[in-house]
């Protein structure tokens, strides 16, 4: 117990609460942690306050603060065994991908090491002998960070990478399902020597906890990434206060195959776009939108081999991907789907839990292909975050882009297609944060990450990852001051 990390100290919440998590594959225990309230927020932000205002980070140079995130990450892989296991239990994720995400996280924090320092502003010559001229970078403050249960420490290193490279203060807040890889996160942090108040972890719901970091006057900025409706609850709780704001939430991406794509490769990472993580990533390739032509043979290939995945919790070692993450999001797919068969879709495979044998302990839910779909359902157009792939088809080059833009969301899409010309020129038209072109889902950290239209508000990695958690000003100082004598009174 005493899992809060405030001020550099292991404590209690004020009202003694606790919650009890459990691996999603199979029910067992994992941990009993501690549950916090807003007053344990309040807490945690006077914390990240006085260690901004008065404490060394933020005067640090940004260079020493690259030192010390770059020993965080060789921890964080003295300890990836370690790492992996918590995040698969917390996330029912089969170990293998908790790895491969421990590792995705390392690399964050390296990344994030090796630029520090290396855009230190800039000296601007006036031309005149009386002024100095220096645009320089200053960290934005205390920062609140709120994080969901699907990629759990990725997501978080995302944000507390920049955010300590730039030299902010923070709170963060992890999903209340997936708080185990936070905890050890904090570990670390304080076994690197990161100053007492800089990094403070506040575990608890998001309408208690949540809900004061994103209101809390005395809070700068808020990064989020979780839901669109939760997003926009977040924006309105900060608005008052005027916070910076960074959203990740989510989308319904465009996967577009034209008839002249590479057929196995294509049907191979159609089903990788949908089926990763059971489909809870934010960039899942939800939406298939197939060439007319080639219509017919693609989803039967695809659908034989969805039928084929086979599912499992975190250690068996057939298993391709795992359970869903609560009961609550398996009745949320469950319904999608439903409602997506009234509203007409086809349903080609899939569409209920998966109970057999030992996933009737599990949230687990079978892949399911939904053919036969448009652009008005409401199952192509809300996000299902489950393994749910809809089918829709085009007839041409803008006919393709035309219905893919059809969303609110504009985070990811992918073209195949083996003209290179066709596959530039609708990537172009496509208002999305990322366009792969013949792949899917990869991500580099050099890259910017983010949302167009209603998927989000500001950019993750990339040099505008830092950018996010740093405020630039143009200092203009005048080394000789003189009466100007504009007034002559
Ligand atoms: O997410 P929430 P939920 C989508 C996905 C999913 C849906 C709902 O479609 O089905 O969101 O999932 C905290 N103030 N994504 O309910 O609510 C919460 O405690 C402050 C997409 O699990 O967005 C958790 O830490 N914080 C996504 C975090 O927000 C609040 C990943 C995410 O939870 C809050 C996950 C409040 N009022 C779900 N309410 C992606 N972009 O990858 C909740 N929280």
């Amino acid at each position: 117990m005493a899992e809060l990390y405030i001020h550099g100290e292991w404590l209690d919440p004020e009202l003694g609460g606790t919650r009890e998590i459990r691996c999603p594959a199979d029910g067992t225990p994992v941990a009993v942690v501690s549950e916090g309230s807003d007053a344990d927020s309040v807490k945690a932000i006077a914390a990240a306050r006085r260690a901004f205002d008065d404490g060394p980070w933020p005067r640090t140079p940004e260079r020493d603060r690259g030192v010390l995130v770059a020993k965080v990450a060789d921890l964080l892989l003295r300890d990836r065994a370690e790492y992996a296991r918590a995040e698969a239990l917390d996330t029912g994720k089969r170990l293998v991908e908790a790895e491969y995400d421990i590792d995705d996280v390392i690399a964050c924090f390296r990344y994030f090491a090796g630029i520090a320092g290396s855009d230190a502003g800039r000296v601007i010559d006036t031309g005149l002998t009386t002024t100095i001229s220096r645009v320089v970078h200053e960290p934005v403050g205390v920062c609140a960070m709120i994080t969901p249960w699907n990629y759990p420490l990725l997501q978080t290193s995302w944000k507390v990478a920049p955010a300590l490279v730039a030299g902010n203060t923070f709170v963060l807040k992890p999903s209340e399902l997936t708080p185990s890889t936070s905890i050890l996160l904090m570990r670390t942090l304080e076994e690197a020597g990161l100053p007492a108040g800089v990094a403070n972890l506040v575990l608890g719901t998001g309408a208690s906890v949540g809900a004061a970091l994103t209101s809390h006057p005395d809070v700068d900025l808020v990064s989020f990434t979780g839901g669109l409706h939760t997003g926009r609850r977040i924006m309105a709780a900060a608005a008052p206060t005027v916070k910076k704001i960074a959203l990740e939430l989510g989308g319904k991406n465009p996967n577009i195959v034209f008839a002249d794509a590479d057929f196995l490769a294509a049907i191979d990472m159609a089903l990788t776009a949908v089926f990763l993580n059971s489909g809870q990533v934010c960039s899942a390739g939800a939406r298939l939108i197939v060439q007319d032509e080639l219509h017919d043979r693609f989803v039967e290939e695809l659908v034989r081999r969805a039928k084929l995945i086979r599912l499992g919790g975190p250690f068996d070692p057939d298993a391709e991907t795992g359970p869903l993450i609560s009961a609550a999001h398996l009745a949320k797919v469950t319904a999608a789907v439903e409602a997506g068969v009234a509203e007409g879709a086809v349903l080609r495979c899939g569409g209920s839990r998966a109970t057999d044998g030992v996933l009737a302990d599990g949230f687990f839910f079978a892949p399911t292909v939904l053919d036969e779909c448009d652009t008005k359902m409401r199952v192509v157009q809300d996000e299902s975050f489950g393994p749910v792939l809809t089918v829709e088809r085009f007839t041409n080059e803008a006919d393709a882009a035309r219905i893919a833009n059809d969303s609110i969301y504009g985070l990811a899409g992918a073209v195949w297609t083996q003209d290179a010309g066709k596959a530039q020129r609708v990537a172009a038209k496509l208002r999305m944060g990322t366009v792969w072109i013949n792949d899917y889902h990869p991500y580099v950290p050099q890259a910017e990450w983010g949302g167009f239209k209603q998927s989000g508000v500001g950019r993750e990695l990339g040099h505008a990852g830092l950018g996010e958690y740093r405020e630039t000003k143009h200092i203009w100082q005048n080394i000789d001051p003189e009466p100007q004598g504009w007034f002559s009174g």
